[in-house]
């Protein structure tokens, strides 16, 4: 089996766009591949969060990952912190880098063109803590949004750059960009991503909402005046943004929808999505309660941190040894 990783920061709570962009994909690979998904709690503390904030994301976003479908027997599912390689490959990766490479990511670009104040040298450098999050592990492809792309093409550079300054070390991965149209939009302002950041909390649908709240979330969703139901990502967001999340829950074809709503109002296909949404969360909610209520997660981390630490210190002890830190036999 071709391996895969990918991480997620527990920085929020996960919403619907994280579900149907990420999770959802995640989910559908596990059979056909090795998959280690971790959570990225170093990338967290790169903008400051509380220790009870932090705690709790992470509880919630692996009760979640398992909840939404994630197969702790079939995924290595692990907290990065339990794995002190991704620290100790983190630093080598930050000496291997240029300043000019760093200044380039956009991430970092963006946050200081906006004049932010308080930006952390952590989310400065944090790339090359992601590029050993993967090269650790020799996965083959790396999922990812979009907006992650260009830091999976640093890695493929630096793991270039290491295997040609000693010796092959580091498989070179691929980046597996989630495919259009599995973007979600926000709910009050269908041109902007759902997102954790999204200030009007009308906009997103988080998976831990309350599921009648959600339906009303839906309900008021932002439309158009055109008043015909088709897939017009261009001139009717708000309404392309419904079916994309209706067809992504339910798995029906966008076109069949729009079929069945030949002639019909917004408002029949709002209350068909809300119900939708209604039901997704009711279920996924139960299996949360009954995955915190079971006490499995300390027994899941544990053996995903063993799986993941066994891999991530032959590869540390390799790259010690190349480097020329390791001065014994
Ligand atoms: P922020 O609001 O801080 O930018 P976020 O909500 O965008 O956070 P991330 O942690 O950056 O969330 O993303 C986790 C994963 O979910 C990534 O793979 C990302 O591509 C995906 N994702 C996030 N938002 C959406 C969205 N609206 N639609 C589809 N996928 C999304
Ligand atoms: N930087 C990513 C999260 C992340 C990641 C990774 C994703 C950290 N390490 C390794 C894939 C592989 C983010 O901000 N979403």
């Amino acid at each position: 089996m071709e391996r895969m990783l990918s991480g997620i920061k527990p920085t929020g709570r996960l919403h619907l766009g994280n579900y149907i962009g990420a999770i959802r994909n995640f989910v559908s690979y596990q059979d056909e591949y090795e998959m280690f998904i971790f959570i990225a709690n170093e990338h967290a503390i790169t903008v400051p969060i509380e220790a009870k904030e932090l705690r709790q994301n992470t509880k919630d976003l692996i009760a979640l990952y398992i909840a939404c479908g994630l197969d702790p027997k079939k995924v290595t599912l692990f907290l990065q912190s339990d794995v002190v390689a991704h620290a100790q490959l983190g630093w080598v990766m930050t000496c291997l880098s240029y300043m000019g490479e760093m200044q380039r990511m956009t991430q970092y670009k963006d946050k200081t063109a906006k004049g932010e104040t308080g930006v952390t040298a952590g989310l400065f450098t944090y790339p090359c803590l992601m590029a050993a999050d993967i090269l650790l592990y020799d996965p083959k492809y790396v999922p990812v949004g979009i907006d992650q792309k260009q830091h999976v093409e640093l890695t493929r550079n630096l793991a270039e750059r290491f295997n040609n300054r000693y010796s092959d070390t580091f498989t070179v991965p691929q980046p597996l960009v989630t495919k259009v149209g599995a973007k979600v939009y926000s709910l009050q302002n269908p041109t902007k991503k759902m997102s954790k950041s999204e200030e009007n909390p009308k906009g997103t649908i988080d998976l831990l909402d309350d599921p009648a709240a959600a339906r009303k979330k839906i309900m008021s969703a932002v439309t158009d005046s055109l008043g015909v139901i088709r897939y017009d990502q261009e001139n009717q967001p708000g309404l392309a943004n419904l079916l994309t999340i209706q067809s992504a829950l339910t798995g029906e074809e966008i076109d069949s929808i729009v079929a069945r709503y030949e002639g019909k109002g917004y408002g029949e296909l709002k209350k068909e999505v809300g119900q939708t949404v209604f039901d997704f969360l009711t279920d996924l909610q139960a299996k949360y309660r009954h995955v915190i209520e079971s006490g499995m997660i300390d027994e899941v981390l544990k053996e995903g941190a063993q799986k993941a630490s066994y891999i991530a210190n032959k590869k540390i002890a390799k790259v010690y040894r190349k480097i020329g830190f390791t001065v014994t036999k």
